[in-house]
C-alpha cells in the first residue's frame, strides 16, 4: 500500500489530555532521544520526523484566557494562533467527559497529520501521548484507507461512550467515538470526527481490564476480542491468525495497529498510566508486532501511553526500550 521508497512519517504527540496523569506528553521526545530515528533508518526506511521542521508538538495544557501571551511552544505545522486558540479554551467538563475541547481539537490535528503522511504513501508512525489520540490516528488513516481495519492492543478496551465512562477521561473512548456508538454525536467531536469504523473492521488483542458497560457495547456490536484468557488458551501465534481472519480475511486489506504499551505486562512495561497484571510477555508483545509486519499490510501504527515519568529510572528505561522494540518489529526488524 505504500508508494516509493519505505517512508515513516513520525508524528509525535505530546499529549497527556484523555487522562489524569503527567509525563506521557514525555514519551515521543524520549522515545526520539533513545533512538528511534537511527533505528528505523537502519531498518532501511527513510525517516521525516518532527524534531524541530516536520513534527508537530503539540500543547496540552490549557492556560487560562487572561495568560495566554508568548507561552505556547510550537513546532512543526500548528500556527502559533492555533496553538493559542487551543489553549485559550476554557475546557470545563462537558457531561462526564474531561478536556473535552482539548482532546477534539488535539485529536483534529492529529488526523490531519496522519492523514496527509497516509496520502504521500508513507506510514504514519504515532508516538503517544494518551490513547485518546487514537480518535485522530485512525480517523486519518481512515481518510486515506476507508476499507482499513483496526487491531487494537490494550489491556483496556478504550470504547467507553461519554455516557458510560465512569473515570470521564477520554483516553478509555477513542473506540466508541471511531464507531459512532449513541452518545458520541457530540459536540466539540461531531464538528470534525464522523464514525469511520464498523463493528466488525476492529479486533482486540491483550483484554483483562474491561468495565461492566464496556463489555455490553461489545457483546451488543459483536465486536471480536481477544482476551489474555484467549491467548493463554489458544497461544499467541494462534490469536493473531485468528485476529486477522476476523478483520483481514484474504490479508488483502490495510492494517492500523494501535497499540497500548499496557498490553504488555506491567513486568514488561512498567511506566504506563494504567497497568494491569497478567499481560503479554515481552515475546507474545512483540510476535503481535511481527506478524502484522510479515502481512506487508500495514499501513499506520501507534505506539500509545509510555510514561518516562512513573517508576524508577530502571522502569522507564524497560518501557521506553519496549515501545522502541515494538516499534522498530512493527516495521519490520526481522530477528533472523
Ligand atoms: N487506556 N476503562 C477505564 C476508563 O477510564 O474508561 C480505563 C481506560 C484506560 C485507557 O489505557 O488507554
Ligand atoms: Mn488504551
Ligand atoms: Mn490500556
Ligand atoms: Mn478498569
Amino acid at each position: 500500500f505504500l508508494k516509493g521508497n519505505p517512508t515513516v512519517g513520525i508524528v509525535g504527540c505530546p499529549f497527556s489530555g484523555g487522562q489524569g496523569r503527567t509525563g506521557v506528553d514525555l514519551a515521543p521526545n524520549k522515545l526520539i532521544q533513545a533512538g528511534l530515528v537511527e533505528q528505523l533508518t537502519n531498518l532501511g526506511w527513510e525517516v521525516n520526523y518532527n524534531s524541530q521542521e516536520k513534527y508537530i508538538d503539540i500543547p496540552y495544557n490549557p492556560i487560562p484566557p487572561s495568560s495566554s501571551t508568548n507561552q505556547s511552544a510550537k513546532v512543526g505545522n500548528i500556527s502559533q494562533d492555533d496553538t493559542k486558540t487551543i489553549q485559550r479554551l476554557p475546557d470545563e467538563d462537558i457531561g462526564k467527559m474531561k478536556k473535552p475541547r482539548l482532546v477534539s481539537s488535539v485529536n483534529k490535528l492529529v488526523s490531519k497529520e496522519v492523514e496527509d503522511i497516509a496520502k504521500k504513501g508513507w506510514l504514519p508512525l504515532t508516538l503517544g501521548g494518551d490513547h485518546s489520540l487514537a480518535m485522530g490516528t485512525v480517523s486519518g488513516t481512515k481518510a486515506k484507507y476507508p476499507d482499513a481495519c483496526l487491531i487494537w492492543v490494550d489491556a483496556h478496551a478504550d470504547i467507553n461512550t461519554p455516557n458510560s465512562t465512569d473515570s470521564g477521561n477520554l483516553h478509555g473512548c477513542p473506540v466508541s467515538f471511531l464507531l459512532g456508538l449513541e452518545g458520541t454525536d457530540v459536540a466539540p467531536f461531531n464538528e470534525w470526527l464522523k464514525p469511520c469504523l464498523k463493528p466488525q473492521e476492529i479486533v482486540y488483542i491483550g483484554l483483562r481490564d474491561v468495565d461492566g458497560p464496556e463489555k455490553e457495547i461489545l457483546k451488543k456490536h459483536g465486536i471480536k476480542a481477544f482476551s489474555m484468557h484467549h491467548v493463554d488458551k489458544y497461544g499467541i501465534g494462534k490469536v493473531v491468525e485468528m485476529a486477522l481472519d476476523h478483520v483481514n480475511p484474504d490479508r488483502s486489506k490495510p492494517i492500523h495497529l494501535s497499540y497500548d504499551v499496557d498490553a504488555l505486562d506491567p513486568i514488561v512495561a512498567p511506566s504506563t498510566g494504567t497497568p494491569v497484571r497478567g499481560g503479554l510477555s515481552f515475546r507474545e508483545g512483540h510476535y503481535i508486532t511481527e506478524a502484522l509486519a510479515e502481512t506487508g499490510c500495514l499501513v499506520s501504527v501507534d505506539i500509545m501511553e509510555v510514561n518516562p515519568s512513573l517508576l524508577d529510572p530502571n522502569s522507564v528505561e524497560k518501557t521506553v526500550a519496549a515501545g522502541l522494540s515494538l516499534a522498530r518489529a512493527s516495521l519490520g526488524e526481522t530477528l533472523l
